[in-house]
């Protein structure tokens, strides 16, 4: 088999970057180690930023989107039981949309089988060779006969725990890291939302988050030590500490019910560098992770890919490497400012075992400065709605 781009992973960084050289008429195929049924069955990202609104509906895959997904004004922050509302579209004319990450994916699987294009689900022992000439090859098994894809590049979609960037040679690749010692536990529930916006949390016994997918399904997190585990935490212990975590007002109104999905995230920081190798490129979770406290992840792999598109695009209308070239700096400079603002929202939000009560304070200032400084308020702002690509 041959194609132009070898994509490795069906997440959205893949599918998107599928989506997006198809419509500039670039054959690519599609090879996935899980099913279609295990990929729409992760329950991930919730947030769009304004940009990724824009990049969906430019690759015309936005319809569902728009049908369904709540656009929100701004978010709010709760402070030991103080809540403030920082209105985006008041401060910058911006705003985000709520809209699953299993949504996103569904749509983008849909459009490309409507097109007719090649995912091999289930494809197993992926493995990349030749990406440092001009004749990249992958192998693959699937139904146990070995099979190999011919291309002109690879786009290495295939998250934090993937090949592709296992396969560049160590002494290439340069990592930044840092683990948070704690995790999120999430539950989804089909009943109503808390409120109307996410609701951000700090509190003593830990951050919580209030989030939704919509008006009937809740997203519920609250932070919990990195060794918990999931069978250790009862609905009704989870919805228990959730109301200790949000304001008066929140837990009262708190609608609960059985969850449907009851998983632990750990949070990490983590970004590679560079992010292309020859003809290899790494995109979305493959090149970098951010813990999701600033609603990123789906979002930075959504840029990479359309940095990456475009620069593929240009190299086979113009027969110019400039864009592949200037694909790994370009992205980095976006990724960096994403991890920096991760960061930051899980430092003031977080509670972490050698905070002492001199960081608590800095903490609680970083709120009272939020709440009384239009231009802090701002830059939240323009840092959660996206940074331009
Ligand atoms: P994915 O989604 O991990 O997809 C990679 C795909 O590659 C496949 N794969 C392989 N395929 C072939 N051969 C191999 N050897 C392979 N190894 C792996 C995998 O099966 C998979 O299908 O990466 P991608 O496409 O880069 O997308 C990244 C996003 O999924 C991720 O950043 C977000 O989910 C992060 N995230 C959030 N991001 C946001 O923008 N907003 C949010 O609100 C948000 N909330 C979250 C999140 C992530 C979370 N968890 C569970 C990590 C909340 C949570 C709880
Ligand atoms: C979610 O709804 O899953 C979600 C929302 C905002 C975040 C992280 C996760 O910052």
């Amino acid at each position: 088999m041959r194609t132009k781009v070898a994509i490795i992973g069906a997440g959205p960084a893949g599918l998107l970057l599928g989506r997006l050289l198809e419509n500039a008429g670039i054959e690519t195929v599609i090879l996935e180690r899980r099913s279609r049924e295990y990929v729409l069955g992760r329950i991930r990202a919730g947030v769009l930023e304004q940009g990724t609104v824009e990049l969906l509906d430019r690759a015309g895959i936005g319809e569902k989107m728009h049908a369904e997904g709540l656009v929100h004004d701004g978010v709010e922050f709760c402070f030991g039981g103080d809540r403030h509302r920082f209105n985006f579209r008041e401060l910058i004319g911006r705003t985000v949309t709520v809209y699953g990450q299993t949504e996103v994916t569904r749509d983008l699987m849909q459009a490309r089988d409507r097109s007719g294009l090649t995912t091999v689900y289930e494809a197993e022992n992926v493995s990349l060779h030749d990406f440092d000439g001009t004749s990249p090859k992958v192998r693959y098994v699937k139904d146990g006969v070995e099979h190999e894809l011919a291309c002109d590049f690879i786009a290495g979609c295939d998250g934090y725990h993937g090949v592709s960037r296992a396969s560049v040679p160590e002494n290439s690749l340069r990592t930044f890291e840092r683990v948070y010692p704690f995790g999120w536990l999430g539950i989804l529930v089909d009943r109503p939302p808390v409120a109307d916006e996410l609701i951000y949390a700090h509190h003593e016994r830990g951050f919580a988050l209030c989030s939704m997918r919509s008006p009937t399904r809740s997203r519920y997190y609250v932070q919990v030590s990195s060794s918990d585990r999931v069978e250790e935490w009862s609905d009704q212990r989870f919805w228990d500490e959730l109301r200790r975590r949000v304001d008066e007002e929140a837990a009262d109104s708190l609608v609960t019910g059985p969850s449907i999905e009851k998983s632990v995230a750990p949070l990490r920081s983590f970004v590679a560098e560079p992010l292309r190798f020859g003809r290899l490129f790494l995109a979305g979770d493959a090149a970098h992770i951010v813990p999701p406290t600033g609603a990123k992840g789906l979002n930075l792999a959504a840029s990479d890919v359309a940095v990456l598109a475009e620069a593929l695009i240009e190299f086979y209308a113009e027969q110019s490497s400039a864009g592949i070239d200037g694909y790994s700096a370009r992205v980095l400079s976006r990724i960096w400012k994403a991890e920096r603002f991760s960061w930051w929202m899980t430092s003031i939000l977080h509670t972490f075992p050698d905070t002492d009560s001199f960081g608590r304070r800095i903490q609680r200032a970083e709120f009272e400065y939020l709440k009384s400084s239009t231009a802090a308020a701002r830059s939240l702002a323009e840092n959660y709605t996206g940074l331009p690509i």
